[in-house]
């Protein structure tokens, strides 16, 4: 991080290339005057806070760059909490990066990446998971992404956090009053109050660790691994998800060799299919090599759809296949599709292999690819899989910490459980009281109450320059 938090630092705002407009961002003690000394309108130097100028923007030489539209905010009342100046350029590399190095010449130095959301942070209008919020938002590629990442800006994982924190200082008070009195040997605090508030405060802990998972879900997406025998229907299938045609289709086994990936988004999570090659035994050195790629993908995956082509039936050998991978990845969901469906003449058969448990549902993805609606019950099972159903429907802000998060409330729940233990077996209120300043640190990592450099490393490197 850069040591000198002083100085006044500017860096494009928006994305490079041909675009209507360019922001270039500029915060610090120097803003005004750094953007004034280039500055065409001479009130711009004494600008007030909230206001906007239109004028020239000049280099050094004094030729004119650009026509810009300067917007003027003074410091505590900016984003970053220091006065802060947004000149709005015509877009275009050239004309954006003119503006720079003009800045740049002026007084102005690079910005680090996340430089001005730390320098945010650092003047208290936001705190560290509402920071990390920021960069959530900018990064969200699905529905659910965006609505956890505004809840977090909004700062409901940090008002999470902070109603465990309540009860955790609550119980600290009453154990430290006791200890400050130690000599007496009294006991001011109930100890039925003393275990309900950590029994509270470890179940909101509970609760927290595990929207981890929705975490996860909202930012990374799920990974479904199309799998089965050569010309099932694989890869028409992958075409049919995702409404393109991305992977070759053909009558020819063994036609898809390297492992094909293509996204939707569905009931708001982002889906990355990845369409493998059919898995078999063969002699083909290059097929046997998509086969062994097929198997690693699988591997890795966080749901399997497994395609099997109806008219011929899930044989022998894939279930040994299936029956290994159950035991190999317990936790790994796997659907089960009869492909083909159009194919099959005999209703009764495909009702009967559903019988047995193995098939879960019956499709037709060449049906699919002109009618989408026919793979909603898959979308469904995808959405049951990954247990995300209505989660796009659900109301308010969806609380969702990120990992981060989780390691340090994973730690805070530790620590509220021992103290949880030393309060039954009745022992001494010091361990009681370490334990409480534990758990309460590791709140305090969460949103930034306690901050190491390390961990605002962590945090801000992840951002993009300019943010
Ligand atoms: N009738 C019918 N044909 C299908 C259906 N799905 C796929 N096919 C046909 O089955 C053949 C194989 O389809 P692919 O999607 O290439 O199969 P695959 O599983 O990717 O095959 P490999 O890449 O060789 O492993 C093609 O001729 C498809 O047109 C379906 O639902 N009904
Ligand atoms: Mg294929």
């Amino acid at each position: 991080m850069p040591p000198d938090a002083r100085s006044t630092i500017a860096a494009l705002a928006t994305a490079r290339g041909t675009a209507a407009l360019a922001v270039v961002r500029v915060s610090g003690p120097e803003a005004v005057p750094v953007v004034a000394s280039r500055f065409s309108n001479e009130g711009l130097a004494e600008a007030e806070g909230r206001t906007v100028w239109v004028g020239w923007l000049r280099d050094g030489d004094g030729r004119r760059i650009d026509q810009v539209v300067s917007v003027v905010w003074r410091g505590p009342h900016s984003s970053t909490g220091e006065d802060v100046v947004e000149v709005t350029c015509h877009g275009g590399d050239t004309v954006a990066q003119a503006v720079l190095r003009a800045l740049y010449d002026a007084g102005a130095r690079p910005a680090a990446p996340g430089e001005f959301t730390q320098r945010a942070f650092l003047h208290g209008k936001l705190d560290l998971a509402q920071a990390e919020a920021v960069a959530d938002l900018i990064h969200a590629e699905s529905r659910l992404g965006h609505r956890t990442a505004v809840a977090a800006l909004r700062g409901r994982v940090s008002d999470a956090v902070g109603a465990v924190r309540q009860s955790l200082v609550q119980t600290a008070a009453l154990v430290e009053l006791e200890l400050d009195f130690g000599e007496e040997d009294v006991e001011f605090a109930d100890r039925d109050d003393l275990r309900d508030l950590l029994t509270g405060a470890d179940r909101l802990l509970e609760e927290l660790v595990g929207s981890a998972r929705l975490g996860a879900l909202a930012r990374d997406g799920v990974r479904v691994v199309l799998g089965g025998r050569p010309n099932a229907g694989k890869s028409t299938l992958l075409n049919a998800l995702v409404g393109e045609d991305r992977a070759i289709v053909s009558p020819t086994p063994g036609t898809t060799r390297d492992a094909v990936e293509a996204e939707a988004e569905i009931g708001g999570l982002r889906f990355r299919f990845v369409d493998t090659a059919g898995l078999r035994e063969t002699a083909d050195a290059i097929e046997a090599e998509g086969t062994r790629r097929a198997r690693a993908a699988i591997d890795t995956s966080d749901v399997l759809v497994y395609v099997v082509d109806a008219a011929v039936g899930l044989d022998g050998e894939e279930r040994s296949f299936l029956d290994d991978l159950a035991v190999r990845r317990p936790d790994l969901p796997v659907i089960c599709i009869q492909n083909k469906a159009d194919l099959v003449t005999d209703p009764a058969r495909l009702d009967a292999e559903a019988e047995g448990g193995t098939t879960a549902l019956v499709v037709s993805a060449q049906d699919a690819m002109t009618n989408p609606a026919a793979l909603d019950g898959l979308r469904r099972s995808l959405l049951h899989a990954v247990r995300a159903e209505g989660l796009d429907a659900a109301e308010g802000g969806l609380v969702a910490v990120n990992e981060r998060h989780r390691a340090h409330l994973e730690a805070a729940r530790e620590a509220v459980g021992r103290a949880r233990r030393t309060l039954a077996a009745g022992s001494g209120g010091d361990t009681l009281a370490l334990d409480l300043r534990a758990a309460l640190h590791e709140l305090g990592l969460v949103t930034g109450a306690v901050t190491t450099e390390h961990v605002l490393d962590a945090v801000f490197s992840q951002f993009c320059i300019g943010k």
